[in-house]
Parts: structure tokens; sequence; C-alpha cells
């Protein structure tokens, strides 16, 4: 996407502004080969509604098939390598900072793809996917080896080993919550990129944004409920988007 293609006073207000959030959806991740998550039910899972399996009522029902999903899913990130769009967020990071300025990214996936690409300081609302927490002691445990086993798990204290991620019905680490709400109503510019925006509290940070008087944006494949709310709408693939709309913010910097 040419920088002309960028609306030009999207593209100055990503330059007038100190503090830019952006929050993350699975669609960032999609070009690595990680399912996005309601397609993560292709094969095996086909026949599960990921509502029912991403809760703790399907871990207590049945953790075995829990902690197969999980653990699966976990091996699938382990073989996937950042993409562009992850690339192109974690030099955007580094070029804000350099100048004086903030980038927060927020993120619901549990891949930790942002951090491989380079991110930093990446508030992970929904957990990650390669770690695990003992239901007794809550002792988290991060494991990027092999598959497990047997399942499900158990921690030497003998508690069940649970995914560290934050399942439907329960609520998001204290400290990441705070920090996500902080960024949004504390941001100039707040872009959501490659999610649904239909799982809360999530996808409430960019209304919270847009009630501070930040410039709202969203960067998707497809429209999603978010689309008539936000300033600027730019639909297509966050692989190909992302490094033009960084190289555009890049390009206007030097000629300032
Ligand atoms: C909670 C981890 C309360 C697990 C996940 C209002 C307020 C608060 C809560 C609610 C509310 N209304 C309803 C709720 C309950 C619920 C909820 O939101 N339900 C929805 C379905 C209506 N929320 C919760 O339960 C949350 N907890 O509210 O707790 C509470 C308070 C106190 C005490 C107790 C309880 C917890 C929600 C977190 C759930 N966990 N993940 C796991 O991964 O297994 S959510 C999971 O689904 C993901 O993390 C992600 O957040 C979500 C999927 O969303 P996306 O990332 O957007 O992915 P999706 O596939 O949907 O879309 C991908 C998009 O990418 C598409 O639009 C596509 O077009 C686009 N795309 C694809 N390819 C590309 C692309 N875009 C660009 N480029 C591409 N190449």
């Amino acid at each position: 996407m040419p920088d002309s293609e960028f609306h030009p006073e999207f593209l100055s207000a990503l330059r007038e502004a100190r503090h830019i959030a952006v929050l993350t959806g699975a669609g960032v991740s999609a070009e690595s080969g990680v399912p996005t998550f309601r397609d993560a039910l292709t094969g095996l899972w086909s026949k599960y509604d990921p509502m029912q399996l991403a809760t703790p009522e399907a871990f207590a029902r049945d953790p075995d098939t829990i902690s197969r999903w999980y653990d699966e899913r976990r091996l699938n990130v382990l073989k996937c390598k950042p993409n562009p769009a992850h690339l192109a967020l974690a030099q955007w990071q580094q070029m804000l900072t350099e100048q004086g300025r903030t980038f927060t990214l927020i993120t619901q996936n549990v891949d930790r793809l942002h951090q491989a690409a380079g991110s930093t300081s990446v508030i992970e609302i929904h957990g990650s996917l390669l770690e695990w927490r003992c239901q007794v002691t809550q002792r988290v445990f991060e494991y990027r080896g092999g598959a497990f086993p047997h399942y499900p798990m158990r921690s030497e204290a003998g508690g069940l080993l649970r995914p560290n991620v934050v399942w439907f019905g329960e609520a998001l680490p204290e400290d990441a919550a705070r920090a996500a709400e902080h960024a949004a109503g504390f941001c100039d510019v707040f872009i959501s990129i490659g999610t649904s925006a239909l799982v809360y509290p999530a996808a409430g940070y960019l209304h919270m944004a847009k009630a501070s008087g930040a410039i709202t944006a969203e960067i998707n494949r497809d429209p999603t409920p978010a689309t008539e709310t936000v300033d600027y709408s730019m639909l297509g693939r966050a692989g190909g988007i992302m490094p033009a709309l960084v190289v555009a913010c890049a390009a206007a910097q030097g000629s300032r």
C-alpha cells in the first residue's frame, strides 16, 4: 500500500502523535501460520466450538482434551516465525522511542511472536500459550520443549497444569488490564490491527481511546463492528499494510 494510499490526515496524525497505542489480534499472526482464533479449529478440532474449549468449565470437565488442544497449539506456534507485520511493529516502536515518543503494544495474541520480532514491553492481555500454571501453587512455567508425555500434566506439587491464558469468563491479569486501559486513555492515536473486535474488554479499548479524544484507526482483512467507529479504516493484509505504514511514517520524519 504505497504512501499515497494512506489518508494524508492519518499520516499527519501519526507524525504529530506523542503517544501511539496499538491493539493486535490473531489476524496479525495469521501470515505466520498461526490459525486465527476462529480458524484454530480446522482439522481435528473442527467438531468443537472454540468458545466451549477456551473456558475453565471445559478444562474442569475434560482436562485431557483441553490440555491436548493447547499443547498442539503451543507446538504449532513454536514452529512459526514473525511475519512482516510483527517486524514492522517492532521497528516502529524502536523508531518512535528514539524520537522520544511512546509506543504501547497491547496484544490479544498468545503466541509471543511480537516478542520474537523484537517488540518490548508487550502487554499480553490474554496470557501466553508458551506458559503453563499449576492449579494448586499458581506457579507459572514457560515450556518450549516437545509435546507433553501425557495429558493432563501435573506439577511437582501434584496440581493440574493449565495453559497460562485467559479463558472466557476469566478476568484479565490485573497489571495487564491496567496498563492497557492507561495506554488507551492516554494515547493520541489508537490503531486496532488484525482483530474481529468481538471479544471484550479488549474490543473496548478502542472506544476508551476515542472517548479520550484519540484519533482511531483499524487495519484488518475484513470489516468489523469497529469499522464504523474508527476515523480511518484500512482493509487488507497486516503483513502488507504495516511495513508500508512504517515506511511512510519514517519518510515523513526524515523530511521534517
Ligand atoms: C471477562 C485466550 C469478566 C485463550 C481469548 C463485555 C465486557 C466484558 C466481558 C464480556 C462482555 N461481553 C461478553 C463478555 C464475555 C467475553 C467476551 O468478550 N465474549 C465475546 C465472545 C462476546 N469476555 C471474556 O470472557 C473476557 N473476560 O470479561 O471477564 C470478569 C471480570 C471479573 C471477574 C471474572 C470475570 C476474557 C476474554 C479472553 C478470552 N480468551 N484468548 C485462547 O487463545 O485459547 S480470546 C481469543 O479470541 C483471542 O485471544 C482473541 O482475543 C479472540 C479472537 O479475537 P481475534 O484475535 O480478533 O481473532 P479472530 O479470529 O476473531 O479475528 C481475526 C481477525 O483478523 C478477523 O477479523 C480477520 O478478518 C482478520 N485477519 C485475518 N487474517 C488477516 C487479518 N487481518 C489482517 N491481516 C491478515 N492477514
